[in-house]
Formats: structure tokens, C-alpha cells, sequence
């Protein structure tokens, strides 16, 4: 009987070529109602003198194939393992993909760079829209109807009452009109002028700020905006106030820095002045605080305001500032 058993049990186990299988197989012979138990129970049938040795030869039978299952179940894991090694496999040596990296355009660079270095002077941001009416970017900034920065030359027109606006001051109108004194922001963003050649372009960027409290003096403005200078261009740069004049600040200044370019030796980027312009800036005019509903006797501040193309141009030595907006990916990779 173990004989035949052991015959079929081997023949099965040939054909066998999954884990599943084995298992079913293993099932089929050791299993509570496997081949193997059924057999044991037949030994009781057998003539009694022949049943140890049946039963002894039954012993080895499963012996023999628990053992063969073994060895056929470790010879599956260990080709399935290595089926899957061929499969998987990964070569780390590879040169990897190529990812093209951005950056931030040189503008958005120095425009984070400005809003840093106000923001750890306590200053928060504003912004507001660029399609304007007439009384934001004009009116209310104490710039009459015969103020030639009015002009049809300078100021995109969309219709009698609104313009694109020429700078981001409107912005500073809108937000003392909707918030009560003291206030500390600049308002950086895209103004547009009708003019265009080597130093302007239609579109450029400007970052003004506003202070505005009881007792604020021209002290502060000088303090606030020499610190942000030497922060911009280095604690060694010398800082120049010229008396200016802007129809919605008075007392109003223009402030240069020592050339960055020559070290104030005379160059082309400073005409030979050994200085260059870089901020306008002054007191807030009462008119103006007049206009937003502030009381002139009671506050005071200072405003400023600086072209971002100019500040970045003086930074990098750059003549042209069409470079900015030409896109051309030989110019942005060198920032
Ligand atoms: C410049 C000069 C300046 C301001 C902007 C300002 C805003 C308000 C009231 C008073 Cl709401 N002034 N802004 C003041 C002085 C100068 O900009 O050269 N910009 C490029």
C-alpha cells in the first residue's frame, strides 16, 4: 500500500510548479482526511500480524514525503526570490534624469529681499488693484489736474476716471482710508507708464511704504531708510539726503548711495557723480492725510517709494532694462 502511495505522491509532486499547488498537494496527503490518515485508519482491516509492519512502513511513507514537500516548497520560495531579484532589478550605476530647475525671476528676488528686510522692521505688506480710478492714483495724492506726471504721455488711460496706475500709492490712500493710525507697511507691486527706451518699460515694478503715528519726524525717516540701505547694499555704503520735491509729501527728499560700482570713484553707472539715486521719499503731506479723513495736527509720517527695475539694474550692472521682460533664458540663469 505505502508503495503505491509513495508512487502517486511523487508522480503528483512532479507536476507541481506553485506554492498554491504544494499546498493542496500537502492537503491532499497529510490533511486530517488526507491520504496518509485515511491509510491509518485501513491498518485496523489488515490481519493483525501484518499491521506493524504496514504501520511502520505508513510511518515512513509520511515521513518521506513531509520531507519531499520541504525541500520542493524551499526549491519554489527560493526560484520565486530569485525570479523576482531578475525582475526588480535596479541599476543604481544609471545616470539619473535630468530635472530643469527654476528660480525666482531677478525682480521677485529683490522684491523678497526688500519685503525681508521691512518685515524684521516691523513693516507688513498691502497691496491693492492696478487698474485704478483717477481720485486713488491722482486726487487724493494731492497731484492737481495740471501736474504734468498727468499727462496723456505718461498715464495709460482706460477712460476719463480710470487709469492704470502710475504708481503704488493709491494702495497707501486705500488703506488709511480703511484703517485708523498708527500704520507701518510698504506696498510693493506692477506699476505702468507710457514710456519706453534703454531705462523704461511700460510695466515696472515699485515698492513704496507708508509710517504713520502720533510724533513721527523726519528722524525716522532717515533712520528707517538708512537702515534699509546699508541692509540692501552693505553696512559700508554712505547714504546722501538731497532736498526734493513731490506733490504729496513736504518736506520731500532724494536719497542717493555712494556708488556701488566704482566705490564712489567716478564711473559710467554714476556719471561720474560717485553717487547714485535710489529712493524719493518726505512727509506726508496734510493735504494728504486731509483726504483719508486724518486729522494733520494730531498724526504725522513719512512716505517713500523706489523703482525695483532701477535697484536691481544698479545691483547687477545692467544697461538695459528690456533684459528684464525679453525672457531670454541666457540673461535669468545668471541670477
Ligand atoms: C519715487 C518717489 C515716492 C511717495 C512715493 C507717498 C504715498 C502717500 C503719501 C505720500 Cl499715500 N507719499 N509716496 C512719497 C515720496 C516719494 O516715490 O521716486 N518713486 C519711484
Amino acid at each position: 500500500m505505502s508503495d503505491t502511495i509513495k508512487e502517486t505522491f511523487f508522480e503528483e509532486l512532479q507536476s507541481v510548479e506553485g506554492l498554491a499547488t504544494l499546498e493542496s498537494l500537502r492537503v491532499k496527503y497529510l490533511g486530517k482526511k488526507g491520504v496518509i490518515t485515511e491509510a491509518v485508519k485501513k491498518l485496523s482491516s489488515l490481519p493483525i500480524e501484518q499491521r506493524p509492519q504496514a504501520g511502520k512502513e505508513l510511518n515512513e511513507t509520511k515521513q518521506a514525503i513531509e520531507e519531499s514537500l520541504g525541500k520542493k516548497e524551499k526549491h519554489l520560495r527560493d526560484k520565486q526570490l530569485s525570479e523576482r531579484l531578475a525582475k526588480e532589478y535596479l541599476d543604481i550605476t544609471v545616470p539619473g534624469r535630468y530635472i530643469p530647475r527654476g528660480r525666482l525671476h531677478p525682480i521677485n528676488q529683490v522684491l523678497a529681499e526688500i519685503n525681508h528686510i521691512f518685515s524684521k522692521m516691523g513693516f507688513d505688506v498691502e497691496e491693492g488693484p492696478e487698474v485704478e480710478l483717477d481720485y486713488y492714483n491722482f486726487e487724493a495724492l494731492n497731484i492737481p489736474k495740471e501736474h504734468p506726471a498727468r499727462d496723456m504721455q505718461d498715464t495709460f488711460y482706460i477712460s476719463d476716471e480710470v487709469v492704470l496706475r502710475t504708481q503704488t500709492s493709491p494702495v497707501q490712500i486705500r488703506v488709511m482710508e480703511k484703517k485708523a493710525p498708527p500704520l507701518r507697511f510698504i506696498s510693493p507691486g506692477k506699476v505702468y507708464r507710457c514710456d519706453s527706451d534703454v531705462s523704461h518699460t511700460p510695466m515696472f515694478h515699485q515698492v513704496e511704504g507708508l509710517m504713520v503715528d502720533k510724533n513721527i519726524s523726519f528722524s525716522h525717516l532717515k533712520g528707517i531708510l538708512e537702515t534699509f540701505l546699508k541692509e540692501m547694499y552693505g553696512s559700508s555704503v554712505e547714504v546722501r539726503f538731497r532736498p526734493s520735491f513731490f506733490p504729496f509729501t513736504e518736506p520731500s527728499a532724494e536719497i542717493d548711495i555712494s556708488c556701488i560700482m566704482c566705490g564712489s570713484k567716478g564711473c559710467r553707472v554714476c556719471k561720474e557723480t560717485g553717487w547714485l539715486e535710489v529712493l524719493g521719499a518726505g512727509m506726508v503731506h496734510p493735504k494728504v492725510f486731509e483726504n483719508v479723513g486724518y486729522n494733520p495736527e494730531e498724526f504725522t509720517g513719512f512716505a517713500f517709494g523706489m523703482g525695483v527695475e532701477r535697484l536691481t539694474m544698479l545691483r547687477y550692472s545692467i544697461t538695459d532694462i528690456r533684459l528684464f521682460f525679453d525672457n531670454d533664458l541666457r540673461f535669468l540663469r545668471q541670477f
